[in-house]
C-alpha cells in the first residue's frame, strides 16, 4: 500500500517517503486517505468510475472551477491554501491518473484545522453553511456553464431518475423488489411533483446556473478556530442546475434531525428550525442575486432533491447495491425510508416552508 501510494504520488510530482496514511469514511462514492509526506498532508483519492466514467472530464471540470474560485479569493484578500481546494496535475497536466489496473486517481492538498458534521445541530453554522453554499453559486455566476463536460449525464433530472427506477422496479435484479413494495408506493404516487422543475426549465422559468449538486452539509469544511465555513468540497458533479437543487438537497440533509440512515424512523423527522437557519444564509444572504421565479421554486426544490436521492436508494436496493457504499443488506432501503418520512414531513408544512422563504428573499 504504501509503495503503492509513493508511486502514485509520485505521478503527481510530489516525492518523498510516506509518513502515514488515514483513510476517510464519510462519503458515499469515491475512496479517500489522507498521506502525509515529509510533514505535508495530502487527500489521496481514487474516482468511482462505476459512478463517474469520465474521469478525465470530471477533473477537466474540477481543475478549470478551482482555478476560477481561486482568483476570486486572492482578489477579494482571502486565503486560497485554505479557501479552496487545490489539486495537483500530472506531468501532461491531467488533474487524474489512470493506474495497471484502471483506477483513476487524483491528489489534492488536504486542509487541516477544520471539521465537517454529519448532523447539524447549530443553528447559526447552519445559517453561515446556507451562505456558504449561496455563495459558491455567485462565485461561479460568471463561469460559462456550456463549457463544463456533463459528469453524470441526467443527474439532477428528476424525471428521467423516476424513469429509471420503473426500469429498476421491472428489472427486480436483487429479487428484492417483494420486500420494497410500500416504498414503491410512495415514490410512485409523487410522480407528477418530480418531474415539475424539469418541466419548468423546459418552459424557461428557471435559469440554470453553475451548481455544485451535492450539497451535503458534510460536503463543506468548518474551520475548527473560528466556527465558520471554510470551503466547499466534493466538485464532482459541478454543472448545469437550478438554484433549487443546491438549496434542496443541502435542505434534505440538514434538516434532517437525524442520519440519513437512521433506522429507528420515529427519530427521524424534518427540524423546521433547522430549514429556517439555512434558508436566511442561503437565501437571505444572497441579496436579491435568485429570480422571482427561483425564490418560488426552493421548497419545492426541498421535496424534489428528497424524493429524488430517496428513489435513487430504492434503485439501488433493487439493482443489488452498485451505486452507493451499503455497510448491511437493507442499507439503501432505509435510507430510502428516511427520505420518505422527511417528505411527508415537509408536504405537511409546505406553505409554512414558502413563508419562511419569502420572507428571507424580501
Ligand atoms: C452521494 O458523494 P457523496 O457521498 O457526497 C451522491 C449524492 C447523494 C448522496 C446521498 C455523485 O454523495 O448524489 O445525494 O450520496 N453523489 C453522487 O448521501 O451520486
Ligand atoms: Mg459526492
Amino acid at each position: 500500500m504504501e509503495q503503492f501510494m509513493k508511486k502514485v504520488l509520485s505521478q503527481f510530482g510530489i516525492e518523498g517517503d510516506i509518513e502515514s496514511i488515514r483513510p476517510i469514511k464519510t462519503g458515499h462514492i469515491n475512496q479517500t486517505n489522507v498521506v502525509s509526506v515529509k510533514g505535508h498532508l495530502y487527500t489521496v483519492q481514487t474516482i468511482n468510475t462505476y459512478v463517474f466514467p469520465d474521469a478525465d472530464g470530471v477533473m477537466e471540470n474540477i481543475l478549470s472551477v478551482t482555478d476560477h474560485i481561486r482568483k476570486k479569493v486572492v482578489a477579494a484578500g482571502g486565503d486560497p491554501a485554505r479557501e479552496v481546494l487545490h489539486f495537483y496535475s500530472t506531468a501532461e497536466g491531467k488533474g487524474n491518473w489512470k493506474d495497471d489496473e484502471g483506477r483513476q486517481w487524483r491528489v489534492y492538498d488536504y486542509i487541516d484545522d477544520c471539521i465537517t458534521y454529519d448532523i447539524a445541530d447549530d443553528l447559526q453554522i447552519l445559517t453561515d453553511a446556507g451562505q456558504a453554499f449561496g455563495n459558491f453559486q455567485k462565485l461561479l455566476a460568471d463561469y460559462d456553464g456550456s463549457t463544463l463536460n456533463e459528469t453524470i449525464v441526467n443527474f439532477h433530472n428528476t424525471r428521467q431518475r423516476y424513469v429509471n427506477m420503473e426500469a429498476g422496479i421491472e428489472r427486480n435484479a436483487s429479487g428484492r423488489l417483494q420486500n420494497a413494495l410500500p416504498e414503491v408506493a410512495f415514490y410512485r404516487a409523487r410522480t407528477a411533483t418530480a418531474t415539475r422543475l424539469v418541466d419548468q426549465i423546459e418552459q424557461g422559468i428557471l435559469p440554470l446556473r453553475v451548481t455544485h449538486n451535492d450539497t451535503k452539509f458534510n460536503n463543506i469544511l468548518i474551520d475548527t478556530a473560528t466556527k465558520k465555513p471554510l470551503c466547499v468540497i466534493d466538485l464532482d458533479t459541478i454543472m448545469p442546475g437550478l438554484a433549487a437543487y443546491d438549496f434542496g438537497d443541502a435542505i434534505r440533509f440538514c434538516a434532517n434531525s437525524a442520519a440519513e440512515d437512521e433506522k429507528d424512523l420515529s427519530k427521524v423527522y424534518f427540524c423546521k428550525d433547522k430549514f429556517e437557519a439555512f434558508a436566511k444564509g442561503f437565501i437571505g444572504g444572497a441579496d436579491g442575486f435568485f429570480t422571482e421565479a427561483e425564490v418560488d421554486s426552493m421548497v419545492w426544490g426541498c421535496i424534489i432533491m428528497t424524493l429524488e436521492c430517496g428513489c435513487r436508494f430504492l434503485l439501488d436496493y433493487l439493482d443489488g447495491d452498485k451505486y452507493f457504499h451499503t455497510e448491511y443488506d437493507d442499507h439503501n432501503l432505509v435510507r430510502a425510508r428516511t427520505q420518505m418520512k422527511l417528505v411527508a414531513d415537509m408536504e405537511a408544512c409546505f406553505d409554512e416552508m414558502q413563508a419562511i422563504v419569502r420572507k428571507y428573499a424580501n
